[in-house]
Order: C-alpha cells, then structure tokens, then sequence
C-alpha cells in the first residue's frame, strides 16, 4: 500500500477486517517488517488518540517513531506556490517535504481542513503535495475530507459488537459550538457504503454531505425517525459542506443532542462518537457513561487500524 486516504485503499474490506481482527489477537507477530524503519508523524492540529495509538502501532511494527507538530517548534510553512514569503511563515512546504522525506521511510499527515475555500479542501491539497513530493507512502491522519484510520477503527468495532448479520447504523449530526470539519462523517460514510450495513445519515437540512461520501446512502431529516430500529447510532457535528454556507455552522439546535430517550427509539443500539467529544452538546452524560456507550473500544481500536495500515505499507517498500 503506497497512500492510505480512504477505503478504496484497503482493497477487499472483510478481508481487511478479518487481518485487524488478528492483528489486535496478535500485535507483535510483525516486529520484524519494521526493525530499523522510521515513521513520521506529521501534525499541523492538534491530536491525542492519533499521536497516540498510530505511534503505538507503529512500534506494536518494531519501527522508530519521530512526531513533528509543525505549527509548534517547527518552521512555520507557507503552502501555497508563488506567494511572496514576507509574512510569518519562514519555510516552504516544497523544501520542507523532501527534506522530512529524507529522514523517514513512512509518513503520516494531519492536515484538517482550513475552510478559506472548499476547492483546496477538497482538492487534499496538502496531503497531496505530500504524496506527490516526498517519495515515500503517505497516510492520512485525518486532512480536509477524510480521517479513514477512524473510520476503519469504528468498521472494526461494530463487526466485533454487532450482534446481526446487517445491523442499521445510524450517522447523526449534533450540535457544537465551533465549526468543525467533515472529515469524520465524510469517511464514516466512505466505509458504512462498503460493508455490510443498513445505513442512514440524519441531518438538520443544509448539512448534506459531499455527494462522493454519501453515495447512495439513505438521508432522513426527521432524527427520531431515523433512530427507530437501530443498532448503531454514530454522533458527530460537522460544518455545512454546500455553497455558499461551507464551513459555516447553520444549527446550533440543542435537540439534536442524543439523548437516552432518543436511544429509547432505537433497537438497543450502542453509542459510538470518534471523540474528543463535548459532553452535553453531542451527548448526554447519561448515554455516554451508559454500558451501550463504545467510546473506549472505539479508540483502542485506532492503534488496530492503524497498524495494518502501517503493516501493509512496511510491506510494499
Ligand atoms: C476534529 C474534527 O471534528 O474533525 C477531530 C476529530 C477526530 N474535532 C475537533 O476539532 C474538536
Ligand atoms: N479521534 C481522533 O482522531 O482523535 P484525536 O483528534 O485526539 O487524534
């Protein structure tokens, strides 16, 4: 595996939940693919479980591990060619690319959408450059449109907690105070369109998704009537995608925040919420501390997904 931006990367998608599931059985078996290689870590936002289990898995690999946040002891970059650099960014990322390239034999980004303009957001234009200037795989930590180590992480959790053979699961939108990007929803749908699920996006109206994520995907804007008869109900806010309102937050309504008499509609689903999450906004205290709640698993299974991303590129050099 060369890039990892979305599930088409992953080839065959059972068989690559069947490798994660004996990765996690097994997470030393491969030490030996990554004795003397180097992957580095690249943030240009701020992490926790990403910094976290992607270093992990990639030490679970035997490989060295180096972090760089750029925005905080590195150069500043300028991303954009043929600016007149006389601002606060001293470094070009067309230097600085090839020069962390030198270093390392893997590269992972984090590069969140910036929200100036939706073409170069949805154009990957950073992650991109990385691709094509470093000479090395490059994986995506999350960047503008998508965060497919997530979405694969929470593929892995709902085969291991699902308890039919084609559950419904539910991707709602909930109320946050900041504008956030839709990489999570845009990659959740990615994958939910792949496997072997009932799927549904609920949404206040104007916060229609790409049409590349959503594919065929079914849209209900009435959030309890998508709630009935679900076993997996997947929370996040994201901004509007659609013109002129991109990036803009269009619903702040507070009756969208799951709630345990909104998971009373639902077939016993479990919550799930790729975190960090804000509490009271998204959800409830009651139905996030509930024994339905997978928060946790879900981000222990960020270190599984991201080592068979790692493993399969350690396999190609
Ligand atoms: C980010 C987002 O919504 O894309 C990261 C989620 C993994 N969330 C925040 O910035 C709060
Ligand atoms: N879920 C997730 O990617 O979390 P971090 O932003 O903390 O890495």
């Amino acid at each position: 595996m060369k890039t990892y931006t979305g599930v088409k990367d992953l080839g065959n998608l059972q068989d690559a939940v069947k490798e994660a599931l004996e990765v996690k059985k097994n997470r030393f078996a491969y030490k030996h693919l990554g004795t003397d290689k180097t992957c580095l870590m690249i943030f240009f936002n701020s992490s926790l479980r990403t910094r976290l289990s992607t270093q992990k898995a990639a030490m679970n690999l035997g490989m060295n591990t180096m972090v760089l946040d750029v925005n905080q002891g590195a150069w500043k970059l300028e991303t954009e060619r043929g600016v007149i650099m006389n601002g606060d960014k001293p470094e070009h990322l067309l230097e600085a690319i090839p020069v962390m390239a030198c270093y390392c034999d893997i590269i992972g980004v984090r590069a969140f959408a910036q929200f100036e303009s939706k073409a170069d957001d949805y154009s990957e234009k950073i992650l991109n450059q990385f691709i094509r200037y470093s000479g090395k795989p490059v994986f995506s930590m999350e960047a503008a449109t998508g965060h497919p180590l997530q979405a694969f992480a929470d593929l892995i959790t709902i085969e291991e907690y699902k308890k039919k053979e084609r559950p419904k699961v539910v991707l709602t939108w909930a109320p946050h105070p900041r504008a956030l990007p839709q990489a999570v929803p845009n990659s959740f749908a990615d994958f939910m369109n792949e496997a072997n699920v009932d799927f549904v996006i609920t949404h206040p109206k104007g916060y229609e998704l790409a049409g590349q994520f959503v594919r065929g995907a079914k849209v209900e804007y009435d959030q309890r009537k998508a709630f009935e008869g679900a076993d997996f109900i997947y929370a996040k806010n994201w901004a509007a995608y659609r013109d002129p309102h991109y990036g803009q937050i269009l619903s702040k309504d507070m009756n969208w925040t799951v709630n345990t008499e909104k998971m009373g509609l639902t077939a016993g689903a479990y919550f799930m919420h790729c975190l960090p999450v804000r509490r009271n906004m998204i959800v409830t205290d009651d139905v996030i501390e509930s024994p339905q709640s997978l928060v946790i698993p879900e981000a222990a299974n960020r270190e599984i997904s991201a080592q068979v991303v790692i493993k399969r590129m350690l396999e190609s050099l």
